[in-house]
């Protein structure tokens, strides 16, 4: 049932973080093994390199956005290298780069949801909602705002990308793992009433509950797509991202998460974001995204029913 065609894209840039370093990401990722590790499990895995786009050219904000022309190349880069591979009825793996790229990859994704008459599932898996806008960031960190923009608030060439403004309903969304809202962002999440399983929920319910949760109600034709911020790890596990949080889910916990998206046989495309390699200790961040991924795509210590 899932598809068995996958296709790496890398997107070496932190064109909209606040830290430099996850441009080195895609690199990482391939080192610690990836197309090897997922070709082990039996799946067709296709290397297509990295894409190219403007360098970081490190500028304060200008209108609330830093890097905006910068950000809008990448992801259109990003949009049409997704929009290939899922035209192609593979499964797009994006290697990140900073989260701003989780706009382009999944502007594809609805616009090929819209084209194939499916229903879109968007796990965000985050220590952060990246959910703000001009008016709202304390930073102008593009990586902030990807979800505020996919639901239709922040720049016009960014909430067009994928041909219908807004690409996604809040309601298509679940977020996981959050523990990092800025004030203003924290209302506006309210305001539009986004799905959270905040850290709170997960000490309080457990992993398992809050996944069942989000995984609720998806049928055979919901097109599942994973948004994997590596800060949605515990930095005891996973130090290398720009912006740790302390207080995420243990490695048990982020085992689970996997095993259960798996689980569903719904996975469609993946982004894989934030890694920054500059602040790793020999890319175990990596290896441990690595692990991760290896459990999202069916990974299980004992066959199961
Ligand atoms: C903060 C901002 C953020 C990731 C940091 C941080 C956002 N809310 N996102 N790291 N991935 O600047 O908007
Ligand atoms: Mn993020
Ligand atoms: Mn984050
Ligand atoms: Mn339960």
């Amino acid at each position: 049932m899932s598809i068995r065609q996958i296709s790496l894209i890398g997107a070496p840039t932190d064109i909209g973080a606040g830290a430099r370093g996850a441009s080195m990401g895609p690199e990482a990722l391939r080192v610690a093994g990836i197309a090897a590790t997922l070709a082990a499990h039996g799946l067709e895995v296709a290397d297509r390199g990295n894409l190219a786009g403007p360098a970081n050219p490190w500028l304060p904000p200008e209108g609330g956005y830093r890097h905006l022309a910068e950000v809008t190349a990448w992801n259109q880069a990003v949009h049409d290298a997704m929009l290939a591979e899922l035209r192609a009825d593979r499964l797009p793996i994006l290697l990140g780069g900073d989260h701003c790229l989780g706009l382009g990859s999944i502007s594809a994704v609805a616009r090929h949801c819209r084209e194939r008459g499916r229903k879109l599932r968007v796990l965000w898996l985050d220590a952060h909602a990246d959910f703000n806008t001009s008016a709202l960031t304390p930073s102008g960190n593009l990586h902030g705002m990807p979800v505020a923009c996919l639901c239709g608030h922040g720049p016009q060439a960014l909430v067009e990308m994928s041909g219908a403004v807004p690409a996604i309903d809040p309601k298509w969304v679940r977020q996981i793992g959050i523990r990092s809202v800025d004030p203003g962002e924290k209302r506006f999440v309210h305001e539009v009433g986004l799905e959270v399983f905040d850290m709170r929920f997960i000490d309080e319910h457990g992993m398992r509950h809050a996944m069942e949760l989000a995984l609720a109600t998806l049928d055979a034709n919901t097109h599942l797509h994973v948004s994997f911020d590596v800060d949605f790890l515990d930095p005891d596990i996973a130090p290398g991202v720009g912006t740790t949080v302390r207080g995420g889910p243990t490695y048990r916990e982020a085992q689970l998460c996997m095993e259960m998206i798996a689980d569903t046989g719904r996975l469609a495309s993946l982004d894989v974001m934030e890694l920054n390699p500059a602040l790793d200790l020999r890319n175990q961040t990596a290896e441990l995204a690595v692990d991760l991924i290896e459990s999202l795509f069916g990974k299980s210590t004992l066959m199961r029913a």
